[in-house]
């Protein structure tokens, strides 16, 4: 009897050696008290119980370990277990990223939720994983409007010529251009000064980030184009992914769903909060004639979607109900 009990404390004993205890890094270019990095966070209490503890999520905010560009690059490496980036600069490397970035393909925050939850969402997710990423959720990012420092937009025909800071993707040049803008890729840490320094005349960006960054204070015409509701994506190193245990990834699976539904919580009430403060910060919200926009997208559907796979995923997100 005591040997057999001595044998089972040895099995214990390696059981738990080999499933090894990881603090897995997780990065964000946002502040403490974003609702990305809080939901990140919520995910590594959730993985901690999951796992009795065994693992857990540090999240390296406010770009601690560099821009968007750089944290992709590490996460592919495994230098880095996970990052949460928005689509954007994942467009060229993972094509499929490109459907939920489209302009106007969103009717509503709504609609847009249902996608990413759908079939479409996990198709997404999963066709980045040939390129090193385990794509584990979506989040909320809202709808993104353009932002300018000398003087309101009021149709398309005030962009014209306007030099417009966008995020680092061809499709992102393209749809500023399609416009009629000059679009400026630069990373999100370089944008306050170069509308400070007149490098960009605008930007373009949900509430929440137009606040947390302060840009309103030099960019103070909020005109509400809502182009694009391209979402925040939650990626984990396939390196890293691959040596874990089909329990430990079914749980980070199941850690990372359920931040989901406390991120968009968080995120209706920060963009509430964030409108309030630009506003008693004197920015002005303009509405905009969105049509005049929406009209003037037609070449970049047809010269980012030429792959008839991602044409059917945007065919189908439109009829989502
Ligand atoms: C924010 C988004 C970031 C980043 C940034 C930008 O809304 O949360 O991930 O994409 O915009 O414009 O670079």
């Amino acid at each position: 009897m005591k040997t057999l009990s001595r044998i089972a404390a040895a099995l214990a004993l390696l059981a738990a050696a080999g499933a090894q205890a990881t603090e897995f890094r997780s990065s964000d270019i946002h502040p403490d008290d974003y609702p990305t990095v809080l939901a990140v966070r919520h995910m590594g209490e959730t993985l901690a119980r999951l796992t009795n503890g065994r693992h857990t999520i540090k999240v390296f905010a406010k770009s601690a370990l560099g821009q968007e560009k750089d944290t992709i690059e590490q996460t592919k490496l495994g230098a880095l277990a996970m990052t949460r980036v928005n689509v954007a600069p994942m467009n060229n490397i993972c094509p499929a990223t490109m459907v939920p970035t489209m302009p106007f393909l969103f009717r509503s925050t709504d609609h847009m939720r249902k996608v990413l939850d759908g079939p479409i969402g996990d198709e997404i997710l999963k066709s980045c994983e040939e390129q090193g990423f385990v794509g584990l959720a979506f989040y909320d990012s809202g709808a993104r409007s353009i932002y300018s420092v000398k003087k309101p937009i009021k149709t398309i025909a005030d962009v014209k010529g306007m030099k417009i800071r966008v995020q680092q993707s061809d499709l992102w040049v393209a749809l500023m251009e399609a416009m009629g803008a000059n679009a400026t890729p630069m990373p999100f840490g370089e944008v306050y000064t170069a509308l400070k320094t007149g490098l960009v005349d605008a930007a373009e960006n949900n509430y929440p980030s137009y606040e947390s960054t302060r840009h309103f204070e030099v960019a103070k015409y909020y005109n509400r184009t809502e182009h694009s509701m391209a979402p925040e994506i939650l990626l984990f190193s396939r390196k890293t992914w691959d040596t874990l245990t089909p329990q430990d990834q079914a749980a980070i699976r199941t850690a990372a769903k359920e931040s989901v539904l406390f991120m968009r919580k968080l995120w209706d009430e920060r963009e509430a909060r964030s409108l309030a403060i630009v506003k008693a910060g004197g920015a002005q919200v303009i509405d905009v004639d969105t049509a005049s926009f929406r009209a003037a997208m037609k070449p970049v559907y047809e010269k980012f979607l030429k792959d008839p796979k991602l044409q059917d995923m945007v065919r189908r997100a439109g009829e989502v109900k």
